[in-house]
């Protein structure tokens, strides 16, 4: 009887884990200065299913306020603005990325240094959680569009 009992619950995780179809690749987050306030994460959002699922919330201990952000064209000038949801299309995955979505950390409650993992929890509109580490890292050159003005082009004038 023990037994039958653990082994229907065995099965029963494994119905669960196959369920959950998003999984997460190549999470990290903008290494900032001393002081920042504020950074970033970024990832790949992979889902296996065929329903499409959302991001719907994350959290974290390294922040205070943790976002969903997009960035928009605002008359030339790139501008964040929160989202409630980023689609995960169905047999497919959306790309968190510098210039893109991005889940916002802000103020930071430590310094974000090279090498450390952040621990992040997303959720899902269904309710799945995953637990995420990601590591901390600069953007690849080139690879971030500028988040603010750059000083450069002021003093020219
Ligand atoms: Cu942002």
């Amino acid at each position: 009887m023990k037994r039958a009992l653990l082994i229907g619950g065995l099965l029963w995780l494994g119905a669960g884990l196959a369920q959950a179809g998003v999984t997460v690749v190549d999470a990290w987050v903008r290494v900032m200065p001393p002081g920042a306030r504020a950074s970033a994460a970024f990832m790949t959002l992979k889902n296996s299913d065929d329903s499409p699922h959302a991001l719907v919330r994350a959290r974290s201990d390294v922040a205070r306020l943790v976002e969903l952000h997009t960035h928009i064209h605002d008359n030339g000038v790139m501008r964040m603005r929160p989202v409630e949801r980023i689609d995960i299309p169905a047999g497919g995955s959306v790309a968190l990325e510098p210039g893109g979505y991005h889940i916002m950390l802000i103020d930071l409650q430590r310094p974000i240094k090279a090498g450390d993992h952040v621990a992040l929890e997303l959720e899902l509109d269904d309710g799945t959680r995953l637990a995420v580490q990601a590591e901390a890292r600069s953007p690849r050159r080139g690879a971030m569009p500028a988040m603010h003005h750059g000083h450069e082009h002021h003093e020219a004038h």
